[in-house]
């Protein structure tokens, strides 16, 4: 960005350059025009040509994309238990981020239960176990090849019965393409309907910024057949761009709430939309 906004003036290279930067920066077809579509017009009507002043514009132009489609009620945690159903295809990082969030909410003083909801793949369960005794936080496990529904009605029973603040269910990890396995989340969030109508307050989508715009596709499905309410994009530390979140926030209008930016334990952040701006530019407004 900022060698795109090193000239003096403003021509019409910089918005083809701009053009290329943002779709090799994983920001898709659709942000990308209406990007630049907003941006050349009003560069043109307002008639400015000092990149400077650009600059500031495009990012205040970013910045106002990410704020008017990231509307969501931040939780409260008023009902007891708060619960979180964490979703997602295979590998995004489902697991380690259910045990960060467990870990941010710990750290805030409140009393959190894992539920080791994927009971398919063998080294599951140990994998969350063995991360809750680590960090110290319970986790609520039944053997391999339980029916994943049935952990997590024993689960949301477990923490109203220990009046457990938050709840968070790690499930398996399921191609977005195979009906079934859709099916089967459905089943998970109707059986916990049943235990606490209100619940769960929260389905994660756990997106791995790597995979670039193929996460739009797996966020497409997931999110016609389960009112996802909200994005955790992972993996940013890597080699991926970013601009990943301007489609999930745009296109698909489902609030990104947290990043992963790292394998450890305090690698999750709250997402911050001005933040996230400043890191493509290194240049504070
Ligand atoms: N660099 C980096 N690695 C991450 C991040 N989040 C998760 N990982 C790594 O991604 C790998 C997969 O993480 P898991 O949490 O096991 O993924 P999962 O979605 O639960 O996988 P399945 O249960 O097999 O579907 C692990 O090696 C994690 O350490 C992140 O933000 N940054
Ligand atoms: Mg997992």
């Amino acid at each position: 960005m900022n060698s795109i906004f090193s000239n003096k003036t403003i021509d019409k290279h910089i918005f083809k350059e701009l053009k290329n930067l943002l779709l090799l920066s994983d920001f898709g077809v659709v942000a990308t025009e209406k990007i630049l579509y907003t941006f050349k017009k009003n560069i043109l009507k307002k008639n400015i040509s000092d990149t400077k002043v650009a600059i500031i514009y495009f990012k205040t132009l970013l910045l106002k994309m990410l704020t008017t489609s990231q509307k969501f009620e931040y939780c409260c945690f008023e009902e007891i238990p708060f619960v979180i159903l964490i979703v997602g295809v295979n590998g995004v990082g489902k697991t380690t981020t259910a045990v960060k969030l467990a870990y941010f909410y710990k750290q805030l003083g409140h009393s959190v239960l894992l539920a080791a909801g994927d009971t398919f793949r063998s080294a599951a369960v140990d994998q969350l176990v063995e991360l809750g005794l680590t960090y110290d936080i319970p986790v609520f496990s039944k053997p391999i090849g339980s029916d994943s529904a049935s952990v997590v009605f024993d689960a949301v029973n477990l923490a109203i019965k220990q009046e457990k603040k938050i709840l968070i269910i790690d499930t398996a990890g399921r191609l977005h393409n195979k009906n079934h396995l859709i099916q089967e989340l459905q089943k998970i969030n109707r059986v916990i309907k049943k235990c606490l109508p209100i619940a769960p307050q929260e389905i994660f989508l756990i997106l791995d910024a790597g995979i670039g715009q193929n996460s739009i596709q797996q966020a497409k499905i997931f999110s016609s057949h389960i009112k996802i309410t909200g994005s955790i994009v992972t993996k940013l530390d890597g080699t991926a761009k970013g601009g990943i979140i301007f489609s999930i926030v745009n296109e698909l209008m489902i609030p990104v709430r947290y990043i992963g930016v790292g394998e450890k334990i305090k690698d999750l952040q709250l997402f911050n939309q001005k933040k996230f701006i400043d890191g493509f530019f290194n240049i504070k407004l």
